[in-house]
């Protein structure tokens, strides 16, 4: 692949009350930053001129290198595995600000912002990716990870296979495969057996297009099917909606049947905006669907009730709102909110001790793992780990009051994409860990959590291409959808 897949180039960040397009790459000038526009909604920002790259040069490369790798007055490496790791952020942060005891480090707290003094942490932490960067995934033989050894099987490539976006099982066995055009493919084994004729129309634009599939527990009886895409109102304005419909198949053919609505809001809410959508559908086993709507750029819609845009939503399975909603009573509040504040939510997930969890997208760096519960405030775009895609501050996650903070927020991103929890029986060990995609990390990383919290983190799975959805599959085998090469492949044990 020849062009850089670091940063995501739809991504937007909000600055003060504007989403800037963000041409963000780790290459910018220094001092590319537009100043902020006034009669910003939000608190002041302390919009600062200088790069991340640029503070480092003029303060710490003296001593820590130009990659971080040390050496003068010397100092000592940062690019170790043991210092990559979240738990020691605030221990950094200190350290810059405050010097470190006995050592050549001054502190910079005098001379630097919070802002500033963070971002020199999430530059730091990019210096450490950079080096650190894992081998890519072998295709051919065993791959050896701590708790588990796997080969690597192509399932399903070419058929007409187009930037896949979700999978999912019929009570039968076969697969469902989305592709982000707007078609959706009844596959068996690596043979696709049929396109499904009479989907709703779908709009293709940016991010958005044929998003989730998802197949209801019972629908060997019921035989529902969830839908999430993104729909066209004319004029380019565009918004997630979701439906469900059932299947008539017969050996060659397949049909979208017995549509109904599911969710969709007010046409004045569709926007010209080709990002953030949302959109995985989860069932919570106790009749309801939950479900996540990216901001659509305006961050700021996030934060407020009576908008859809970042928001997490609980819904009866037939699309009615649950009478326990949290913000039934609040006036003007859209019913179906669970919980706000999220900038793209783009996977969803029920833990095997039912905790639901989402990953959503930061800025540059500040990608999020949260526990979402309900009526709780997410907290974009007042708080981030992440940073301007330009390279300059934006906030600094200490100001925590009243927010609630992703377990685990990934510095640099990876863009996230698809979440599953590893379920057994194949990949004993995996079981019950969180299993996170991502896009323009090419990744699949595997969290464990125990209690809510976070307890380690290991890279699974790199390099083979932009990692869309990531699936336990029928007897545990991991399945992961790759966008560019477009192909399915899973994971299965080895010994
Ligand atoms: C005069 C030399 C010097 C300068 C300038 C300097 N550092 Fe350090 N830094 C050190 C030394 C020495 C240590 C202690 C560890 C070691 O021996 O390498 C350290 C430690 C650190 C650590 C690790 C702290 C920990 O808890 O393990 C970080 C992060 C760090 N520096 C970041 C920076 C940043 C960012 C700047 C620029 C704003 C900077 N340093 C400027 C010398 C320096
Ligand atoms: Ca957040």
């Amino acid at each position: 692949m020849g062009r850089s897949r670091y940063l995501d180039p739809m991504r937007t960040v909000f600055l003060g009350g504007a989403a800037v397009a963000a041409f963000g790459c780790a290459c910018l000038a220094p001092n590319a930053a537009k100043s902020a526009p006034s009669g910003s909604p939000m608190p002041a920002l302390e919009f600062q001129q200088r790069s991340a790259t640029a503070l480092w040069e003029q303060n710490c490369r003296s001593c820590h290198g130009d990659r971080g790798q040390g050496g003068g007055a010397g100092t000592r490496t940062l690019l170790t595995q043991s210092l990559y790791d979240h738990k020691l952020d605030r221990r950094f942060f200190d350290a810059i600000k405050q010097g470190v005891p006995d050592t050549a480090m001054t502190a910079f707290g005098d001379t630097m912002s919070d802002e500033q003094i963070w971002s020199l942490v999430v530059h730091t932490r990019e210096l450490q990716a950079a080096a650190l960067r894992p081998r890519r995934t072998s295709e051919e033989g065993v791959n050896v990870t701590n708790r588990a050894r796997f080969r690597v099987e192509t399932v399903l490539e070419g058929q007409g296979l187009k930037t896949p976006w979700s999978v999912d099982w019929l009570p039968n066995g076969d697969m469902l495969v989305t592709n982000r055009p707007g078609t959706m493919f009844v596959t068996r084994g690596d043979k696709v057996l049929a396109e499904v004729k009479g989907l709703p129309a779908v709009t293709e634009k940016g991010q958005g297009g044929l998003m989730d599939v998802a197949v209801h527990p019972q629908a060997a009886s019921n035989g529902w099917i969830y839908l999430a895409f993104t729909e066209s109102k004319g004029g380019g304005a565009v918004f997630t909606r979701l439906v469900r419909g059932k299947l008539e198949t017969n050996a060659s053919t397949a049909t979208w049947t017995g549509q109904q609505d599911i969710w969709s809001t007010d046409a004045s809410n569709y926007s010209g905006s080709g990002i953030h959508f949302g959109c995985r559908i989860v069932f919570d086993g106790k009749g309801h669907i939950f479900f996540g709507v990216g901001e659509r750029g305006s961050g700021d819609r996030a934060q407020d009730l009576k908008l859809p845009n970042g928001k997490i939503y609980r819904l009866n399975e037939d699309g009615t709102v649950p009478s326990d909603n949290p913000f039934l009573k609040t006036t003007g509040a859209l019913g179906a909110v669970w919980s706000f504040g999220h900038r793209n939510p783009q996977g969803l997930v029920f833990d095997l001790g039912g905790k639901l969890w989402d990953t959503e997208h930061g800025p540059r760096g500040g990608d999020e793992l949260n526990e979402i519960l309900p009526g709780k405030n997410y907290g974009w775009p007042v708080i981030s780990y992440g940073i301007n895609y330009n390279d300059s501050p934006y906030r600094q996650p200490w100001n925590q009051n009243g927010f609630q903070m992703p377990e685990y927020r990934w510095l640099p991103s990876t863009g996230v994409c698809g979440l599953d929890v590893a379920r057994g029986p194949m990949f004993e060990d995996w079981k019950g860990d969180i299993l996170a995609g991502g896009l323009s990390g090419q990744c699949v990383d595997r969290i464990r959590v125990k209690d809510g919290r976070f307890v380690e983190v290991e890279r699974i799975f790199s390099g083979l291409g932009r990692v869309r959805d990531v699936v336990s599959g029928p007897g545990g085998a991991v399945y992961v959808v790759l966008n560019e090469p477009d192909k399915v492949v899973r994971l299965v044990e080895a010994d």
